[in-house]
């Protein structure tokens, strides 16, 4: 109900609508408007109200709900049922402890702020408040587990395209990084509950420093970290680029799930590859490997070609990349 109020305040923006009105059209009561018209005020909306006039919208805040994002969807599935938090721990726990209560396929938490955001390896996310985009999309492909690191190309391919849509070239680290002039502003966490031979669901957490300014940085990460805002030079739309990511990667996701292949996600991943011909080291636990990255198998894999010019598959996980002389 409260969307639907949402809905004929945008129809009649400028407008009073009165109390009457909405009652009769949506057939709710008096208190019950009153009761939806605070809660809209507590999302941020500024609503005015004026005794025998009614209400009416003045400003539409930059929230990430689904009331807002909804006329951007062209999905079916995913981000068709959005949780919106104004502040969680970490969208990936929360998004895990939901899939295991059986929470379906597409479902997204978002939050506007993460007190406890959850890198690789029990890494740290920086995640201020209404400046980025933290959150996880669960999803149950009918895959083998040994091929869910697919997702995670899948995810950067989607993240990469939408950001691009913005107009704002990007280029993919993989197996699990967004970088623009080689600071990172977006990360991919992908985590999995499976057996065996079986994927229960798979969560994917995607970070992205939207509109954050160079002094919301914090200085242990300012050497390696950037906002689509400080490249661009212009905020940017949460929304639109929520909706693209979530349009992306239904799409790419639905090339695995029908035909088993990720030959579209690969195309977007080479072509904006921040590694690919470059020489690099491949850091595993307290391994490093050096050499050039020379290509993307159709799986997702990296090549690289080792000093003695042999061609070997690194598989992602929980590699790191970095470039001879820094990150990448
Ligand atoms: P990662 O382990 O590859 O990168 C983590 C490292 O990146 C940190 O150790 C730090 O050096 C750096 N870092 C921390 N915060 C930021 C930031 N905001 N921007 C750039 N660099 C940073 C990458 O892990 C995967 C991150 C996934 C984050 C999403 S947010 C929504 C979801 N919920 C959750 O808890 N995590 C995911």
């Amino acid at each position: 109900m409260k969307g639907k109020i949402l809905e004929l305040l945008k129809k009649n923006k400028g407008d009073f609508v009165s109390g009457q009105k909405i009652s009769e059209e949506l057939n709710v009561s008096r208190t019950a408007i009153w009761k939806y018209m605070n809660q809209l005020k507590d999302e941020g909306y500024e609503i005015e109200s004026v005794s025998r006039k009614g209400y009416r919208l003045i400003l539409t805040p930059d929230v990430l709900t689904y009331d807002e994002i909804k006329d951007l969807l062209k999905t079916k599935r995913i981000g068709r049922d959005i949780l919106y938090f104004n502040s969680i721990d970490s969208t990936n726990s929360k998004a895990k402890q939901l899939a295991s209560d059986g929470k379906g396929e597409g479902t997204v938490i978002i939050s506007e702020e993460q007190t406890k955001g959850r890198g690789r390896l029990g890494r740290n996310w920086v995640s201020p408040k209404g400046k980025g985009v933290w959150m996880s999309i669960i999803i149950r492909p009918d895959i083998q587990p040994i091929d869910a690191s697919k997702i995670t190309q899948v995810t950067a391919a989607a993240v990469s395209k939408s950001i691009l849509e913005l107009g704002i070239k990007n280029y993919i680290k993989w197996p699990n990084d967004i970088i623009i002039n080689n600071k990172k502003v977006c990360g991919i966490l992908t985590e999995m509950s499976g057996e065996l031979n079986k994927i229960n669901y798979i969560v994917i957490g995607i970070g992205i420093n939207v509109n954050l300014d160079e002094n919301e940085i914090p200085n242990d990460i300012k050497d390696i970290a950037t906002s689509l805002k400080i490249e661009s030079g212009k905020k940017v739309s949460r929304k639109q680029l929520v909706a693209n990511i979530f349009n992306n990667f239904e799409e790419l996701y639905e090339e695995l799930l029908n035909k088993n292949e990720i030959t579209h996600s690969i195309e977007i991943c080479k072509e904006n590859s921040a590694v690919l011909g470059k020489e690099i080291r491949v850091i595993f636990r307290n391994k490093e490997i050096r050499g050039k990255a020379v290509d993307l198998t159709d799986e997702g894999e990296l090549l690289i070609e080792n000093q003695e010019g042999k061609i070997q598959k690194i598989i992602s996980g929980e590699v790191s990349i970095r470039g001879v002389n820094g990150y990448v």
